[in-house]
C-alpha cells in the first residue's frame, strides 16, 4: 500500500537549544535552569549536564549541512533565552543573537525553513531566582523577549512557537519536581500553568504588533489519548481526571477561556486570584496548534497514586521501546479528537520519534530498524487522520539528532543522526535518516515490515 501525503506538507526535524547546544558558559551565556538542576548530585542519569551536549555550538554548519542532505525543507530549534538576554530582561547579548543570525542565514542558504520555538525549558536562572513562572511578571519578561527576537528575525523567519509543553514545565517542574527547577508545589504548579498560559497570549499579541511580514504562530503542547484501564467506574473517572490534568488543561484555556471544572474541582489546583481576567489574552487566536506525540495513556485508579490516584499502567501485549509504549493508534484517536473538540485550523505534528538502543555496527552502520518501524507507523496514523479531514499540515521528527535527554541525560538516544560522544562528537546517519530522507523525496512511503518484535504473538 502507498502513503502520500498532500501537496504542500512540511516535512522537518527537531532539536531544542539545552539538549543539543553546548557552550553553556561561553559568549556571555549565563546559566540555565537546567544548567543548575542539572548540576545538583543524583538528579540527572549519570549526573549528565548540558555543558557540552552535541556542540551544535560549534558544529552548527556542519549540522545545517546534514540537514541539507538530507533534503529537509524544515528545521524546527528552539533559541536560549539565557544566551540572548543573559539578565532575563534588559540588556542584549549581540554574541547570543549572532549565533541564530548565522543558524537562520545558513538554514535559508540550504533551503531549510526555520521553524523556531521561543522557549523550550531553558530559563534564565536569574529569572527563577525572581519567583520562575510561579510569578506573574514572567509572562512580561518572556513577552520582551518574544518581541525582540520577532524584531530581529520576522525579515527572515514566519512561523514561530512561543512555548514547548507548558505541561511539562509546571507540572514535571513545579509539581513533581523531577525536572528543572525540582519544585514540588501545587500553589506553584497552577501560578506557573496560568503564567505560562498568560506569557503565550501577551507574546501572540506582541509578536503580530512588531512582525515585519504576517506570521504564523502556534503553540507546541504535548498530548496523549487518554483510555480507561476497565470500565469500572473508578477506572472511568481516573482516566478523565488524567486527561483534564495532561490535555485539558492547556487546551481548554487556549481555545475555549476556562480550565477544566476537574482541575478546578477534583484535583484542586487554584489559579492566581482574578485569573479568569486573563483569558481574553489567553484565548488569543493562533495560526496553528503544535502537537508533541509518542504514547498513549492507559489509565487505572489506584488509591495509593499520590496526590491525584490516578496511575498510567503498561497494557499487557503492547510493544514498548525504551521509554514508552509504541502506540500510533493513540496518535491517530488523538488527532480525531482534537478535530471533534477543538476549533483547530491547523495543526502540525512537532514532535514525534522514539528512543530505542541504538549501536553502530562494524561497518559504521547504525541499524535502527525498529525506529524506522515506529516512524513509519506513526506516519501512517497521521495520513489516516488527514484522510479524515484533520487539518495537519506537516510533521517533524524528534530528533534531527541525539541529545541530551532531560533527567535521562545521555543514556537515550532519540535521533536519526547518532552522536558519538566519546568520538570527537562524530555524526553518523542512521539507517532512520536514509529512510526519512526518502520519505521527504518521495513525500510517501510504500508501506513495509522493517522489524518484528520477536516476542510478538502470532
Ligand atoms: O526530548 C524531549 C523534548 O525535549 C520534549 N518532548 C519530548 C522529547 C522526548 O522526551
Amino acid at each position: 500500500m502507498e502513503i502520500r501525503f498532500p501537496e504542500g506538507f512540511l516535512w522537518g526535524a527537531a532539536t531544542a537549544s539545552y539538549q543539543i547546544e553546548g557552550g553553556w558558559n561561553e559568549d556571555g551565556r549565563s546559566p540555565s535552569i537546567w544548567d543548575t538542576f542539572s548540576k545538583i548530585p543524583g538528579n540527572i542519569r549519570h549526573n549528565d549536564t548540558g555543558d557540552v551536549a552535541a556542540d551544535h555550538y560549534h558544529r552548527w554548519k556542519e549540522d545545517v549541512a546534514l540537514m541539507k542532505n538530507l533534503g529537509l525543507p524544515a528545521y524546527r530549534f528552539s533559541f536560549a533565552w539565557p544566551r540572548i538576554l543573559p539578565s532575563g530582561s534588559g540588556s542584549v547579548n549581540s554574541k547570543g543573537l549572532d549565533f541564530y543570525d548565522r543558524l537562520v542565514d545558513e538554514l535559508l542558504k540550504a533551503d531549510i525553513l526555520p521553524f523556531p520555538t521561543l522557549y523550550h525549558w531553558d530559563l534564565p536562572q536569574v529569572l527563577e531566582d525572581r519567583g520562575g513562572w510561579p510569578n506573574r511578571q514572567t509572562a512580561h519578561y518572556f513577552t520582551d523577549y518574544a518581541s525582540l527576537l520577532v524584531e530581529h528575525f520576522s525579515d527572515r523567519v514566519s512561523n514561530w512557537i512561543t512555548l514547548n509543553e507548558p505541561f511539562v514545565v509546571s507540572m514535571l517542574g513545579y509539581l513533581e519536581g523531577i525536572f528543572a527547577p525540582g519544585i514540588s508545589d501545587q500553589t506553584a504548579a497552577a501560578a506557573a500553568t496560568h503564567h505560562l498560559l498568560l506569557g503565550h497570549g501577551l507574546a501572540v499579541q506582541a509578536m503580530r504588533s512588531v512582525a515585519r511580514q504576517p506570521l504564523q504562530i502556534g503553540i507546541t503542547l504535548n498530548l496523549n489519548f487518554t483510555e480507561s484501564a476497565s470500565k469500572s467506574p473508578e477506572d472511568l473517572e481516573a482516566a478523565r481526571l488524567r486527561d483534564a490534568y495532561v490535555n485539558r488543561i492547556f487546551l481548554d484555556p487556549l481555545f475555549y477561556g476556562k480550565y477544566p471544572e476537574e482541575i478546578t474541582g477534583k484535583l484542586g489546583f487554584n489559579f492566581p486570584v482574578d485569573y479568569q481576567k486573563d483569558f481574553t489574552t489567553i484565548t488569543t487566536p493562533i495560526d496553528f496548534l503544535g502537537v508533541n506525540n509518542y504514547f498513549r495513556e492507559v489509565v487505572r485508579y489506584d488509591a495509593d497514586a499520590a496526590p491525584f490516584h490516578f496511575q498510567t499502567i503498561q497494557p499487557e501485549g503492547s510493544t514498548y521501546s525504551e521509554m514508552w509504549e509504541f502506540s500510533p493508534h493513540g496518535l491517530y484517536d488523538l488527532l480525531m479528537r482534537l478535530k471533534r473538540d477543538y476549533p483547530v485550523k491547523a495543526i502540525y505534528i512537532t514532535e514525534n520519534g522514539t528512543s530505542i538502543t541504538d549501536g553502530i555496527d562494524a561497518d559504521s552502520r547504525v541499524r535502527d530498524s525498529r525506529r524506522i518501524q515506529y516512524l513509519q507507523d506513526y506516519i501512517t496514523a497521521v495520513h489516516q487522520a488527514i484522510q479524515k479531514g484533520v487539518p495537519v499540515k506537516g510533521y517533524f521528527v524528534w530528533s534531527l539528532m541525539d541529545n541530551f535527554e532531560w533527567n535521562r541525560g545521555y543514556s537515550r538516544r532519540f535521533g536519526i543522526i547518532y552522536v558519538d560522544y566519546e568520538n570527537s562528537q562524530q555524526r553518523i546517519l542512521k539507517d532512520s535518516a536514509r529512510w526519512y530522507r526518502e520519505t521527504i523525496r518521495q513525500n510517501g512511503f510504500k508501506l513495509k515490515t522493517y522489524y518484528t518484535e520477536p516476542f510478538a504473538e502470532a
